[in-house]
C-alpha cells in the first residue's frame, strides 16, 4: 500500500492519503504528494484533481513525531505551495479531521468538500506553533479576518456545518468520501464547482480589527507566544504571498524554538502516555449502572458526569430531605450541561426519569455494577460503608471510594472482596474537571483497574494511575509544597505577593486563593495529620476568627462584588504567628517565592516516583496539568523540572536547606540525576 494514490477516472484523478492513524504530513506522505500533482499537472488529460485522506479523516497536520529531528524536503509550505500552484484545479475533500498542516492543505486547494462529519481547524498554537504551511497567509482570504482570528488563536475546531456557514468549505454532501471525492473533481472539471486561487482573493486591510484583537489577546493569555505570533503572521496576508509566506515561516520557527512548544507537546502527549499501564491489557467488567453514597458537592458531582456519559446512577443519602438537595444540585448541574449546548432540554427530563434516583437505603445497590463511596473524609465511616456495601453488591460488583488521600489497604480490608475495590478520586466540580485519579491498592484485581480506565474514556476524563500513599499524587505534592507557601508568608511574603508571584508564573490562580476557594477550615482538616498540630497556624488562627474564606466572604481576601481584596485585618494574626515562631519578617522577591514553590513541588513529586506511587514523570505532569491547574505552557512540574536541570535543583535545595534543613533534603534520585546528567524525559 502506497502513502499517496492516484486513481485515474475518466478525466479526473483521485488522489488519496494513505499513512494510519491519522494522514500525518509525513515525509513519505509530503513526498509522495508533490510528486502525484507533478505528475498529474503533466498530464493535459486530466481536468480535475480530488485530494481526500483515506481511513479515519483527511489529515491530522504536520507529523509531530518528526518535530526535533532535521526536517526533509518538501516541507509542509512546499506541499501547499504545491497544491496552490498545480495548473490543474485541485478540490479537497475532508472527511474526519482536517487539522493544522492537514486543513493548510485544503486551504492551498482551490475549491474544498466536507462530508457531514468533518472538522476542520488549526490547532497549532495548542502546541505552542502557529499555522506555518500557509494558514496565517491563506484562511483569512476564504473567511474573512475575524473569523480567521478566531479559528487560528484559538484553535478550536469548526463542524462541517458550521465551516460552510463562514465559506470555509464550497459544500457539505453525505456519502463515502472516495464517492464525494469522485462527484467533486467531475464537477470541478464540468464548472459546476468554483475554482479559485486563494492568495489571489481579495481581502481588504482592517487595522483596527487586528489591533483589538491583539489586546485582546494580551489581557486573555498574557503568556501565551504563538497567539500573539499567529497574529502578526495573519497581518502579513495584504503582503504579496511569497513575501507572506515567508516572513510565516520565520515566525513559525521562532515559536518552534520557544520551550512554551515543547511544553505544550508534552502535555499534548501526557493526555496520551498516561493510558499505558500494567492493567492495559485486562478486561474490563461491563458497567451500565453506577451507585453514588453521598450528595454534596463530589457526590453530585460525580452522579452528574456519569449521568452526562450515559450510566444510570442510584444515589443514596442519609435522610429524604440530603437526598432531595442532591438531587436539586444534580438537575442543577445538568441544566448548566444544557445551558453550554452539551445536553437538549429533552435529553435532560428523560435521564431525570429515566436514568437517575436518589434513596435513603442501600438495598438498591445489589444490581449496581459499580458503587462509589463520596463521603466526607472519615476511615471509619469509610469502612462502615464498605462493610454494609459487601454485604448488598452483586458478585463481581466493584466498590469503589473516591477518597482524596486515605489508606485505601485499610477500606479495602474491610470487605470480603479487596481485590474488587478500588480508588476513582474525582476532582471538583468532578463533573467538568478532567483528572480521574486510579488508586490501586496492594490487592486490587487488574480487570477491576482496567475498568476504572475505561470509565474514564466513556467520561471523557484523564485517568492517572496512582499508588496508595497520603494523598495519593496529586494531595501529597499539594500538602507538601503549601508548607513551602506557610514558611514564604512567615517570612515575610505577603499573601497577595505569594499569589500574585504565582499567577505571573501561570497559575490562574495563586495557592492562598485557591485555599480561600476550598475553605480553610477544609484545608486545615485535610491537611493536618491525625495527633500533629495544624497544619498552617495561621490558617488555624484565621479559622478561629471566623474566616473560612470564599464561602463565608472572608479569608486571605475579602469577596464582594468586585474584585477580591487582601483581607484588611490579617495583619495582627500574621504578627502573632511570626512572633510564635521567632520570626522578623524580610522582604521576598517573586522569583524566591516562584522557585521555592515549585523546588517544593518538584522534591515531593521525586518522592512519588521514587516510591513507585506514580508509574512515570509523566504521570505526575497529568495529574497537575488536568487536576491542579499547573500552566500547561510549562508542561507539568517534571517537565519544568527539565528546563532547571536536576544539577541547578540539587544546588538551590542544598542552599535552602542550610536555613531550614528539616523541610528540605535533597532526594536521591535527583541527585543521581545530577551526577549522570539525566532528565526525566523518556
Ligand atoms: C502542524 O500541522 C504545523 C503545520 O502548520 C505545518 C508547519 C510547517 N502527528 O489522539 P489520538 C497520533 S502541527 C503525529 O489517540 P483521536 C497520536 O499521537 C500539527 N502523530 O486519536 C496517537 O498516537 P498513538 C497540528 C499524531 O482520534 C494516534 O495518532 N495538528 C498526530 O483521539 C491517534 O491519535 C494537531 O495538533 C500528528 N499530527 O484524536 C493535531 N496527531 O496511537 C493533533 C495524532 O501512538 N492531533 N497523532 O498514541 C489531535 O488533535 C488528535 O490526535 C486527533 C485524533 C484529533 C487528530
Amino acid at each position: 500500500m502506497q502513502v499517496v494514490e492516484i486513481e485515474r477516472q475518466g478525466e479526473v484523478a483521485l488522489v488519496s492519503l494513505n499513512y494510519p492513524p491519522v494522514n500525518a504530513m509525513s515525509n513519505a506522505l509530503r513526498q509522495g504528494l508533490v510528486a502525484a500533482l507533478a505528475e498529474l499537472d503533466a498530464d493535459d488529460s486530466v481536468k480535475a484533481i480530488a485530494l481526500y485522506g483515506k481511513g479515519r479523516g483527511f489529515c491530522a497536520g504536520a507529523d509531530i513525531t518528526e518535530f526535533g529531528r532535521a526536517p526533509e524536503d518538501p516541507l509542509p509550505p512546499a506541499v501547499t505551495l504545491a497544491i496552490e500552484d498545480t495548473k490543474t484545479p485541485v478540490v479537497a475533500v475532508i472527511h474526519g479531521n482536517a487539522l493544522g498542516g492537514g486543513l493548510e492543505m485544503g486551504l492551498a486547494a482551490h475549491a474544498r468538500v466536507a462530508t457531514p462529519d468533518a472538522r476542520l481547524g488549526v490547532p497549532e498554537v495548542n502546541i505552542g506553533l502557529i499555522p506555518g504551511a500557509g494558514g496565517c497567509t491563506r484562511l483569512p482570504r476564504i473567511i474573512g479576518w475575524d473569523a480567521a482570528i478566531e479559528m487560528i488563536t484559538t484553535g478550536r475546531p469548526k463542524t462541517a456545518a458550521e465551516a460552510e456557514a463562514i465559506g470555509l468549505v464550497d459544500r457539505v454532501v453525505e456519502g463515502d468520501v472516495a464517492e464525494v471525492a469522485l462527484a467533486a473533481a467531475q464537477d470541478l472539471a464540468a464548472g459546476k464547482l468554483d475554482a479559485r486561487m486563494t492568495s489571489a482573493m481579495p481581502i481588504e486591510p482592517n487595522e483596527a480589527l487586528l489591533a483589538e484583537w491583539k489586546a485582546k489577546l494580551t489581557k486573555k493569555n498574557p503568556h501565551l507566544v504563538a497567539p500573539q505570533k499567529a497574529l502578526e503572521a495573519i497581518g502579513n496576508t495584504l503582503l504579496p504571498r511569497d513575501e507572506a509566506l515567508a516572513k510565516e515561516q520565520v515566525l513559525f520557527f521562532e515559536c518552534m524554538k520557544d520551550p512554551q512548544s515543547a511544553a505544550l507537546i508534552h502535555a499534548f502527549d501526557a493526555e496520551r502516555a498516561v493510558w499505558k499501564i500494567p492493567e492495559a491489557s485486562a478486561t474490563p467488567r461491563d458497567v451500565k449502572t453506577v451507585g453514588v453514597i453521598g450528595g454534596g458537592t463530589m457526590g453530585s458531582g460525580i452522579a452528574t458526569a456519569m449521568l452526562l456519559s450515559g450510566y444510570a446512577v442510584t444515589l443514596v443519602e442519609m435522610s429524604d430531605e440530603a437526598a432531595e438537595r442532591a438531587t436539586a444540585t444534580i438537575t442543577k448541574n445538568l441544566g448548566g450541561a444544557v445551558k453550554r449546548g452539551k445536553l437538549t432540554e429533552e435529553a435532560l427530563t428523560a435521564i431525570l426519569a429515566d436514568a437517575f434516583a436518589a434513596t435513603t437505603g442501600f438495598e438498591s445497590f445489589a444490581e449496581t455494577d459499580v458503587s462509589i463511596e463520596a463521603v466526607f473524609e472519615n476511615m471509619d465511616l469509610k469502612k462502615k460503608i464498605f462493610a454494609e456495601l459487601d454485604t448488598i453488591a452483586k458478585p463481581g460488583a466493584i466498590l469503589a471510594s473516591n477518597t482524596s488521600g486515605l489508606d485505601l489497604n485499610e477500606i479495602a480490608a474491610a470487605t470480603s472482596r479487596p481485590a474488587d475495590v478500588v480508588g476513582l478520586h474525582f476532582f471538583s466540580p468532578a463533573h467538568v474537571m478532567r483528572l480521574l485519579e486510579v488508586v490501586v491498592h496492594a490487592t486490587t484485581a487488574p480487570e477491576v483497574t482496567a475498568t476504572g480506565f475505561a470509565m474514564a474514556k466513556t467520561l471523557r476524563k484523564i485517568p492517572v494511575r496512582a499508588g496508595v500513599c497520603d494523598g495519593f499524587i496529586g494531595n501529597r505534592i499539594l500538602f507538601h509544597y503549601l508548607d513551602a507557601v506557610d514558611k514564604l508568608v512567615l517570612r515575610g511574603a505577603a499573601p497577595e505577593a505569594v499569589d500574585r508571584a504565582m499567577e505571573g508564573f501561570g497559575f490562574a490562580l495563586g495557592p492562598l486563593a485557591v485555599n480561600d476557594l476550598a475553605g480553610l477550615d477544609i484545608g486545615i482538616a485535610t491537611r493536618t495529620k491525625p495527633g500533629k498540630s495544624p497544619a498552617s497556624g495561621l490558617e488555624k488562627r484565621m479559622v478561629d476568627a471566623g474566616w473560612l474564606g470564599r464561602k463565608n466572604g472572608t479569608g486571605y481576601y475579602v469577596y464582594g462584588d468586585g474584585r477580591p481584596v487582601p483581607n484588611p485585618d490579617l495583619a495582627p494574626h500574621l504578627d502573632a504567628e511570626r512572633a510564635a515562631h521567632g520570626i522578623t519578617p524580610t522582604e521576598v522577591s517573586d522569583q524566591e517565592i516562584v522557585d521555592s514553590i515549585l523546588t517544593a513541588m518538584i522534591v515531593e513529586a521525586v518522592g512519588v516516583l521514587e516510591e513507585g506511587i506514580a508509574l512515570r514523570p509523566v504521570d505526575i505532569d497529568a495529574v497537575y496539568l488536568f487536576g491542579y491547574g499547573f500552566p500547561r505552557f510549562h508542561g507539568g512540574p517534571m517537565h519544568y523540572a527539565d528546563t532547571v536541570g536536576a544539577a541547578a535543583l540539587v544546588e538551590r535545595i542544598e542552599a535552602y536547606a542550610e536555613a531550614d534543613p528539616d523541610y528540605w533534603t535533597v532526594p536521591a534520585l535527583l541527585r543521581q540525576m545530577a551526577a549522570d546528567g539525566t532528565t526525566f524525559a523518556i
